[in-house]
């Protein structure tokens, strides 16, 4: 049971370039699939939070955006939206990749902590994919450029170290109270969570024919009276209509795999029989339309 004087809490920044493995981490903390994984950069657009807690403490991620050399106008609000969540923090965690190395992304984002008071952890993962003898040239190489109050390596896919990650994150948090219910690993409606699904399903589906201009709104989810079963109706919006075709597919092959695939695991999910009916429409340049951008909740 928790004990008042010890128990500690916060909140953590997750950032990183795009597929270092941050949903990857928060996941295997958390315990459950809420952030959206892909192999896809910038699959996670928004805020998602993750919580852990056991008797030391209670951490909130924050699974933010990567900040990256932003080219429109979402790009530019991502890299706001990920420069904020930095200020609000306890702690950040800078994932990298240690098996790609160092790149300019990397000394993007070292630059941009620079300006933040925030104390920072490098955690080095993917250590399963490297040669031990190439992990302390590796890390010194970043400690030449950012001073961080902690290096972990660890494997967010295996779990490798990732009880020392938890460890010195609860050291790092200050004494406070438990924020959220220890059985509750996300404040994100369901909606959103239901729309990345979908996002996610039609990412892994298509390839290079669909970039991730793609966009998942929910426009209806309610529950049948009386019958364990949830009405889902979404719509993705496409860029062009050549994508609008590719998606769909051949007689409609695509989107039905789509909506076969998030069925059943929003089923999983959410526990519930789910009536899915997914639609595709063309906005054209979505993305530098500031209305659209609301409309589609990227603007808080
Ligand atoms: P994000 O963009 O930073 O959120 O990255 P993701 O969590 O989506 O991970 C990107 C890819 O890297 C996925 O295919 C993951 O399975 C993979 N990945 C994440 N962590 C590890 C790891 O520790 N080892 C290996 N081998 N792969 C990993
Ligand atoms: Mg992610
Ligand atoms: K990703």
């Amino acid at each position: 049971m928790q004990n008042q004087n010890n128990f500690r809490s916060g909140f953590v920044a997750l950032i990183g370039r795009p597929n270092v493995g941050k949903s990857t981490l928060m996941n295997y903390l958390v315990g459950q699939k809420i952030a959206i994984m892909s192999d896809k950069p910038q699959t996670t657009r928004n805020k998602i939070r993750g919580v852990y807690t056991d008797e030391r403490g209670q951490i909130v991620f924050l699974d933010t955006p990567g900040i990256h050399k932003p080219h429109s106008k979402l790009g530019e609000l991502l890299v706001q939206t990920a420069q904020n969540a930095l200020d609000e923090v306890d702690l950040v965690l800078f994932l990298v990749d240690a098996a790609e190395g160092m790149g300019p992304g990397d000394r993007f984002i070292m630059e941009n902590l620079k300006k933040v008071k925030t104390p920072v952890f490098l955690v080095v993962n993917k250590i399963d994919q490297v040669h031990p003898d190439d992990l302390l040239p590796l890390i010194d190489q970043y400690r030449r450029l950012f001073s961080f109050k902690e290096v972990v390596p660890i494997s967010a896919l295996q779990g490798n170290n990732t009880s020392t990650l938890l460890e010195l994150i609860l050291k790092e948090l200050p004494p406070g109270p438990q924020y959220y219910p220890a059985d509750q690993v996300t404040d994100h409606p369901e909606r959103f969570i239901v729309a990345e699904l979908i996002r996610e399903k039609v990412l892994q589906l298509t390839r290079e024919e669909i970039p991730h201009s793609v966009a998942v709104v929910v426009e209806e989810m309610s529950k049948r009276a009386n019958r364990n079963l949830i009405d889902i109706r979404a719509t993705i919006f496409t860029e062009r209509p050549s994508q609008k075709g590719i998606l769909i597919g051949k007689k409609g092959s695509l989107l039905k795999e789509v909506g076969k695939r998030a069925r059943e695991e929003l089923e999983r999910l959410l526990g519930s029989q789910i009536f899915l009916d997914l639609w595709v429409k063309v906005k054209k340049d979505w993305r530098n339309e500031e209305m659209l951008l609301r409309q589609f909740g990227y603007r808080e």
